[in-house]
């Protein structure tokens, strides 16, 4: 219908016509979706940090506040019914993998507006959540910072992407502080990489000081720790992510993070959900704000580009030399279409890529 205004008013040929209506039905339905409340979409400021820092946090005022105390209950129940089990696989699956399947009550939270809005600006309306999810437990146990493997259990497949293509949710159904043992992620890591693609290797995590054992002494080991964040660039910084009751941490697949040991009594438990894209960015407006790292501002704003089809101004640059792999990935950015930065990036070996 659209199309057939369109030729009446704009005889252009039918090619550029559908191009153009394709692209106003795709901004109408999103003012529609964004102004009808079925979902609530990020403002420009929350995209450009989910750009720049690779995670948001979220409050869901849309749920009713006893729900988290539900769903806080539901995960002891699974724990408690888990310890019990023998059979290992038969436990695991208590809490793992399809919970929405299995609880009504999980499909409230994982179907909250808010929540809703912001993985159809990421990852486009028609995101699929995938099957692999875990209710996770703090236990006496520090993790080392990693990426999530590309493959569910751990297992190395598949490529990483600066494009939001996979998105995780974390979700905290009680106040979360350091003593329960909180998330702790790496605010703009999702650009910077290890190289664990050497020979033989299946694993999928790209953790950093892989091999490293938590030693007796806590307060050793969070220094080692948080000297592997700096190890992997100076100028990141791990933060533990403190929340109320219920919240939402929306977070770009490929930011390092990490669980930490709980040193209390009280639980603290935390859903995880993969979500996948299935279509390509549609167009909506959006403009680019302040970026904290300089050097991660070609990243996200080529990215920006991408998801948006709005402009968000990259600069050019001539400049080859290498550093860090920060200003690298930079220059790299900005260079675009160079043919050898081009050739590089389709090595099949990822310390060229
Ligand atoms: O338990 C947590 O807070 C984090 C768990 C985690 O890092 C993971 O499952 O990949």
């Amino acid at each position: 219908m659209l199309e057939k205004v369109l030729l009446r008013y704009f005889p252009a040929p039918p090619k550029r016509c559908v191009i153009l209506s394709t692209a106003i039905l795709s901004y109408v339905s999103y003012v529609f979706a964004t102004k009808s409340g079925m979902t609530l979409n990020l403002t420009d400021q929350q995209l450009t940090q989910f750009l720049d820092l690779g995670y948001l946090i979220l409050n869901l005022q849309s749920v009713a506040a006893a729900l988290h105390d539900e769903l806080f209950e539901e995960a002891q129940a699974l724990y408690s019914m888990h310890a019990q089990v023998k059979d290992k696989r038969t436990g695991l699956h208590l809490i793992a993998d399809n919970l929405t399947a299995r609880s009504r009550l999980l499909r409230e939270i994982v179907d909250a507006p808010e929540v809703g809005g912001a993985l159809g600006d990421i990852l486009g309306h028609d995101y699929y959540r995938y099957s692999h999810s875990f209710i996770h437990q703090s236990n006496a146990s520090d993790q080392t910072f990693h990426k999530d493997s590309t493959y569910p259990w751990g297992l190395r497949a598949g490529l990483r992407s600066h494009r939001p293509n996979w998105a995780m949710v974390f979700y905290y159904p009680q106040e979360t502080t350091v003593e329960l043992g909180p998330t702790y992620i790496v605010p703009g890591s999702q650009y910077w990489n290890v190289n664990h693609e050497y020979n033989g290797n299946v694993y999928g995590e790209d953790r950093l000081n892989i091999d490293s054992q938590q030693t007796q002494n806590p307060d050793a080991y969070d220094l080692e720790l948080a000297q592997s964040v700096k190890a992997l660039d100076e100028r990141l910084e791990a933060f533990p992510v403190l929340v109320p009751k219920g919240a939402v941490l929306i977070v770009h697949f490929d930011l390092f993070h990490r669980g930490s040991r709980q040193q209390s009594a009280q639980q603290r438990f935390m859903y995880k959900f993969w979500y996948v894209r299935t279509m390509e960015p549609r167009p909506r407006p959006f403009k680019l704000e302040k970026i904290t790292d300089s050097r991660r501002f070609s990243a996200a704003a080529k990215v920006g580009e991408w998801l948006t089809h709005s402009p968000c101004a990259v600069p050019t640059s001539s400049d080859l030399e290498t550093s860090d792999e920060a200003s690298r990935l930079d220059r790299a950015l900005r260079l675009g279409k160079d043919p050898r930065l081009l050739e590089e990036f389709q090595s099949n070996t990822e310390d060229k890529r």
